[in-house]
């Protein structure tokens, strides 16, 4: 992808950006979109690092915006559900590169922003977070911790990490349970009546159910696949929403077709 072209130069810390990387962290602009831009000798790029430092800065000013964090192993949908639910359509690319490090985005969402934290899910970034979780967690309004319902080699792992979590969101105290929501992602459409995904469920479940989870916390499948493309953006923009789990579920969530999970 992009072969041949410039590389370009972080405004901020001069490291070298290639055109993947740009187009990776851009995914709602096709190739013939973002080649253009990335040629434009006018505009400023910015390495994921300096972006992110600009945003904190933008956001001492925008203390409306709610913190939303994304966790869970590598692999599981997070940064894939952050851009669909933030470009209001799926990835044109869906072969996205594994996330490194902590990724802060805002979104403007039926007029509220939010700020999105996708923290990176492979195991030397899952210590870091848990042991640096200060820097983390705080000020977060809500957390969605996502499993692939895909992969049950990875439900052991993913819920002793959602176990240290809960764990440590216990010392926070301002931290309400009801919004720590689990999603049992890639519940695709296709899936959901098969006997696999019934086995599947039926094994997170049982998971589920020996971690001793705090009351109060959500359980829902959703799937990229449930992303409704035809959804008209002026109905969508008079709906009233109170979480960003509602934006979640309008969005996300099986319709009438699938069941939920519970
Ligand atoms: N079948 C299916 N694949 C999905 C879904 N959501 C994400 N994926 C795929 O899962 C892979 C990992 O997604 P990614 O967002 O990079 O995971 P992350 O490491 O948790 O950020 C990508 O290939 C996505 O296309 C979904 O709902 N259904
Ligand atoms: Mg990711």
């Amino acid at each position: 992808m992009g072969k041949g072209l410039k590389k370009r130069l972080c405004w901020d810390c001069r490291r070298l950006l290639g055109f993947r990387e740009f187009h990776q962290t851009n995914q709602f602009l096709s190739e013939e979109e973002a080649i253009p831009l990335w040629n434009n000798k006018h505009l400023e790029f910015y390495c994921c690092t300096c972006f992110a430092k600009r945003l904190r800065n933008h956001r001492k000013i925008d203390r409306d915006f709610k913190k939303i964090l994304f966790i869970g192993l590598e692999n599981s949908g997070k940064s894939a559900i952050i851009d669909t639910l933030r470009f209001m359509h799926v990835p044109i690319n869906l072969d996205l590169l594994p996330t490194r490090g902590c990724t802060i985005l805002d979104a403007f969402i039926n007029g509220k922003g939010y700020v999105l934290w996708d923290l990176a899910g492979t195991l030397n970034y899952r210590l870091r977070w848990l042991t640096n979780h200060k820097k983390y967690f705080p000020k977060t309004e809500e957390l969605f911790f996502v499993i692939d319902i895909q992969d049950p080699s990875k439900f052991a792992p993913a819920i002793s990490y959602l176990k240290d979590i809960v764990q440590i969101l216990k010392e926070y105290h301002h931290f309400n349970f009801r919004t720590l929501i689990i999603l049992v992602h890639k519940s695709d459409p296709e899936l959901v009546h098969s006997p696999e995904y019934g086995e599947h469920v039926e094994t997170l479940r049982n998971h589920l159910e020996q971690s001793d989870l705090p009351n109060g916390h959500g359980i829902y499948a959703t799937s990229l696949m449930n992303f409704d493309h035809n959804h008209d953006p002026e109905t969508f923009n008079q709906e009233e929403f109170n979480s960003f789990e509602e934006i979640m579920s309008c969005l996300l969530r099986p319709k009438k077709k699938c069941p939920t999970f519970i």
